[in-house]
Order: structure tokens, then sequence, then C-alpha cells
């Protein structure tokens, strides 16, 4: 599906036409998205916010538009609520480092999963070291499902932050974040989610899910790398002092004292990635174009057909077999080391992810090394599945 609007699909590899199946790690990019780059420096290039002259006029307006585009894309409720980043990461770290100065004291505690990207983990395991707090930790099921009942037993009158992920980028589990919410503000606790993988696979509505920050990146959304999303509610950004100082998110400095910039400014110190942030904005005019329904659903035929292909394959372990999943397929084959396995495909032109995928707590769960990871796009086949699992047959016996 709108594989030709993506000119990196043509390209092969040693020979081969390539086959990506490392979309976790970041999806390619329709023509769209690459003209919107070439067009910002062709005809616009200019700092945003500053400048009294045409091109920085019309920058800022395309900016600023692009922020409303994220509102809409989330339903966020105020355009000062989306704060762009450099991505994910950023944005945890933003709320991590902010939220904390403010609201984490000694003995406070954060709750977060067994199963997060080392970014929605390492931010809090340094948050709490600097504060003398402590991380508590959900754990899940073989399957890769979090133990709800073990959350609900987490709480306690230090909690401080609940953080989990939307999607797991290695089991590729939805978790129920809507009800994780619920429980969280149940008592008076609120909850950051990293979507950096759900953003492209499901429809995302801030609102409903009742979250108080939500987080992801454009790269892995079909936009451009360099830049992100940071959501919050509005009464925690203001609550909560800025990040980072320096250009733009002042009102007013003398040498003795800052006053700060309204929302969402006072969070985006220095010049930002405009021509990224408008790259952005064609990502999502174009998944709005496909229809995230439509990626849904073929995203979600894929996903059962590699698995049960791959599950017909002796020796397979596939980890990570939630009911509810996106479009990951993390495994192992028999004691073969997972490198192997991805050097051996990338010869065949069969682009896979290999090792902890920044989830080293998940594979000290399962006592693994790390996994092969295949991940699934709206543009990929069933006919490079085909070749994927024709590829693992014939690489089997070459491993045991
Ligand atoms: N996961 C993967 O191959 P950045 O790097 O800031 O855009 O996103 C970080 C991040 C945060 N949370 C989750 C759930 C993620 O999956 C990622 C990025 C990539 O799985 C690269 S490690």
């Amino acid at each position: 599906m709108y594989r030709d609007e993506f000119p990196i699909l043509d390209t092969t590899v040693y020979g081969k036409p390539l086959i990506y199946f490392d979309n976790a790690a970041t999806t390619q990019k329709p023509q769209a998205v690459i003209d919107a780059l070439v067009r910002y420096y062709t005809t616009l290039n200019s700092n945003i916010h500053r400048g009294a002259h045409h091109l920085a006029n019309v920058a800022t307006e395309e900016y600023e538009q692009t922020r409303e585009a994220v509102r809409q894309l989330i339903n966020a409720e105020h355009r000062h609520e989306i704060v762009f980043t450099r991505g994910t990461t950023e944005s945890i770290n933003l709320v991590a480092s902010s939220f904390c100065q403010a609201f984490l004291r000694q003995g406070d505690e954060v709750i977060v999963s067994g199963m997060e990207h080392h970014s929605n983990l390492v931010p809090w395991q340094m948050a709490c070291e600097r504060q003398g707090a402590r991380l508590r930790v959900i754990p899940f099921s073989d399957d890769g499902v979090l133990d709800l009942e073990a959350y609900e037993g987490l709480f306690s009158a230090r909690t401080r932050l609940v953080a989990v992920n939307h999607v797991s980028n290695t089991l590729g589990t939805v978790n129920p974040v809507a009800r994780m919410a619920r429980t969280a503000h149940s008592h008076n606790v609120p909850i950051l989610i990293d979507g950096a993988q759900a953003i492209s696979h499901m429809a995302v509505d801030v609102r409903a899910l009742d979250c108080d920050f939500y987080c992801f990146s454009g790269h892995k959304m079909y936009g451009p790398m360099g830049v992100g999303v940071m959501y919050g509610k509005e009464r925690w950004l203001d609550a909560m002092p800025p990040y980072q100082g320096g250009g733009e998110m002042i009102k007013e400095v003398t040498l003795e004292k800052t006053t700060y910039n309204e929302l969402p400014f006072k969070f985006e110190a220095g010049t930002p990635a405009v021509g990224d942030v408008l790259g952005l904005h064609a990502a999502i005019d174009f998944m709005q174009r496909v229809g995230i329904d439509t990626i849904a659903r073929h995203e979600a035929e894929l996903t059962a057909y590699a698995t049960e292909q791959m599950t017909a394959l002796e020796g397979l372990r596939i980890y990570g077999t939630a009911s509810q999943k996106t479009s990951v397929v993390s495994f192992l084959m028999g004691a073969a080391h997972p490198y192997d396995v991805g050097t051996l495909l990338d010869k065949m032109g069969i682009a896979v992810r290999t090792g902890h995928h920044c989830t080293q707590p998940i594979m000290d769960r399962y006592g693994i090394p790390g996994t092969v990871r295949a991940s699934f796009a709206l543009y990929n086949t069933k006919e490079e599945i085909d070749t994927f699992v024709a590829a693992l047959r014939r690489i089997a016996p070459l491993l045991a």
C-alpha cells in the first residue's frame, strides 16, 4: 500500500530488493515529507518567532500551524499544550527533569513498568537518584502482559508519577493505558505515556486516555528525524519550571533575574528544528490521507500472517504474544545468536533489528541476550513476509 510514495523502497541491497522490516526503529519517509524538507530549505529557511521579515513570518506561521495539526491529531484541548522537542527521549527527559524538580522529594516514588524502553526508564532513575526517591516496577507475564493487580498494589502515599509505554517496542504489547490512567488518578497521581510505538499504529486521543503527558517522535510516524512532541496538560505545564534556559523561553531578562515566557515557549529554548517540524506536518497529512484505520487494519493482517507462518517454523520462539499487539514480532531461532540471524537476513536484503532493543530489563526477564525483531509498516506486503519466512527456513540449517 502506498509503496510508490516511498522512494527508498526501490533500493537494492547486495543486489536484492530491500525488504525493510525495521519500522519500529524508524519508518521510511514518503515523497511528501522529503518535499516538505526541500521546500523549507529552498524557499523558507529563516529563524522563527523573532524576525520582522517575510521569510521569518511565513516560517513562524507554518511552524505554529504544525502545532495545531499535532493538537488535532491527538485531540489535545489547547495548542499551547504541544511542545516540540527533538524526539521521545528529549520529551521524557524534559518531564523527568522539570516535573521531578517541582514535585519529587526524598522518599517519594515513581511507578514504571518492567517493559520500558531505556528512554522511559533511565531518566526516572536519574531523577530518583537526584531527589532521593525510588522506582516501583510493574511486572509482566510470559506473554508480555502487564500485571494490573500488581500495578494497583504499587501505589502508596508517596507515589508522585506513573510512566509507562503505550506500546512496547520489543514485545508489541498494547498496554491498557486509559485504565491505568484511571487507576493513577484515583490515587491523585499523574501519568506519562511513552507513545513512541503507538502514534503511527492507532488513533491517539489524549483527552479520551486522560493522560497527563504523552510523548512521541516524528521519525517513527513517517516524519523526519530531529523532531518530537511532548504533550502535557496545561495545569502541569504551568506548574513546572523550564527545562532549558536560553533564547525564546524568556519574557524579561536582567542580569539579576529572568521571567519566563508563556506556554509552550517556556519549554522551547533556542532555535527549533523548523524544517523538521514542517516535515512532521507533511507526515501527519500523509497519515490522515491514508487513514489510521486503514494503516492499523493492514498492519494487523501482516502481523497475523507473519506470526502464523513463523510459528510453523521448527525451533522458532516468539517473545510477546499478548492478544493486543501492534506490528512487532520479536523472536529467536533455536540457540542461534540474534545477531547471526540478522546478519544472514541482511545478506538477503532483509532489514531487521537485533539485540536488546534498548530494553535490557525485558531480556533479563526472559533470560535471553536479545531477540531478532521484525516490525511492519503500511508499505510492507505479504509477499515480503513470504520471502522473509523462506529466508528463515533457508538459514535455519546454517544456524543449527
Ligand atoms: N525505539 C527501537 O528500535 P527516540 O530515539 O527518542 O526517537 O525514541 C526513543 C524511544 C522511546 N520509547 C520507545 C517505546 C521506543 O521504541 C523508542 C525508540 C527504537 O525500538 C530505537 S531504540
